[in-house]
């Protein structure tokens, strides 16, 4: 297979693969959709992807927590389906991806996208999950690693694995070698610590649990057994123990549209919901 790139590249044809409906060059809306408003303070417009679950889990661990003021409406914004580019969504995210946060608790409602600056916003306001104040630039620094290194895993070595149109070698090859070196700095990282800032779980562990935790555990793109990821012993360990929390299990539930029926809560109004609507309860 061979391609050389013209003069200028110009967008005149789909570019295939899972994702090539909807990819375009140009920002903006497509439609006019507003969001819909729920009775709590947080209205959260999100889906069930790794970058959705950090900020649902952060919900739900504040929530267990004691925080009751972060009670949050979590809305369903099929990506699949271009939801992100109605002129709703993209007033709260000009950059049209899911997670996007508007915040009601002022006389005016405030937007926060991107999901950790959303995770930021909501631990800095309750003071939790932020370890101790001399952790602050490991726990900032860990922050931006997993801003900057996730899209390697997911738009990178995901893309090329699993949604191309088929198997390039020189791509895969080179996201497949990237991802393991990533998965390779955590497992250093954690091989004397139980948490990402040590003793402490924080929004460093929730950030970087459902890219790279969720990739040791098999649940990424099929890709365990192709990456060995039994191979990292100590993001092993601390995968599972996050997954073992109940906060944690309840925030990946929150906007999933696939797997279990019983794993998915399309939307999530109330904290009764993770034991009414459940896919498997009121499913079609
Ligand atoms: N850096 C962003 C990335 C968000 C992102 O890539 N979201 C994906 C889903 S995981 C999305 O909405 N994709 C839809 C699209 O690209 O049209 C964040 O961390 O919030």
């Amino acid at each position: 297979m061979s391609y050389t790139p013209p003069e200028v590249w110009t967008w005149d044809a789909e570019n295939g693969g899972t994702w090539g409906s909807l990819n375009r060059p140009i920002a903006g809306a497509t439609h006019d959709k507003e969001l819909p408003v729920g009775k709590h303070p947080y209205q959260l417009y999100s889906m069930g992807t790794p970058n959705g679950v950090k900020v649902t889990v952060l919900f739900e661990e504040l929530l267990a927590a004691g925080v009751s003021e972060a009670e949050y409406d979590a809305w369903l914004i099929r990506i699949g389906d271009g939801d992100q580019f109605g002129s709703g969504f993209v007033e709260a995210n000009p950059n049209s991806k899911i997670p996007a946060l508007v915040d009601r608790t002022g006389s005016e409602p405030v937007r926060v996208f991107e999901s950790v600056a959303i995770m930021m916003h909501l631990a800095e306001r309750y003071g939790k999950f932020l370890g101790k104040p001399e952790d602050r630039p490991e726990l900032l620094s860990w922050l931006m690693w997993q801003m900057g290194s996730a899209p390697f895993l997911g738009g990178g070595f995901g893309h090329f694995y699993a949604y191309a149109p088929e198997p390039m070698e020189y791509p895969i090859n080179r996201y497949a070698m990237e991802s393991k070196r990533q998965l390779d700095v955590l497992d250093k990282h954690l091989a004397d610590k139980e948490f990402m800032l040590g003793a402490e779980y924080s929004i460093a562990d929730m950030a970087i649990w459902p890219w790279y935790g969720n990739m040791v555990l098999g649940r990424a793109y099929n890709a365990g057994t192709f990456l060995s990821v039994h191979e990292y012993k100590n993001v092993l360990r601390w995968a599972k123990a996050l997954d073992a929390r109940a906060p944690v299990a309840r925030g990946r539930m929150v906007n999933r549209t696939s797997g279990e029926p019983h794993e998915q809560l399309l939307e999530r109004h109330d904290a009764s919901d993770f034991e009414t609507k459940t896919q498997d309860k009121i499913g079609a």
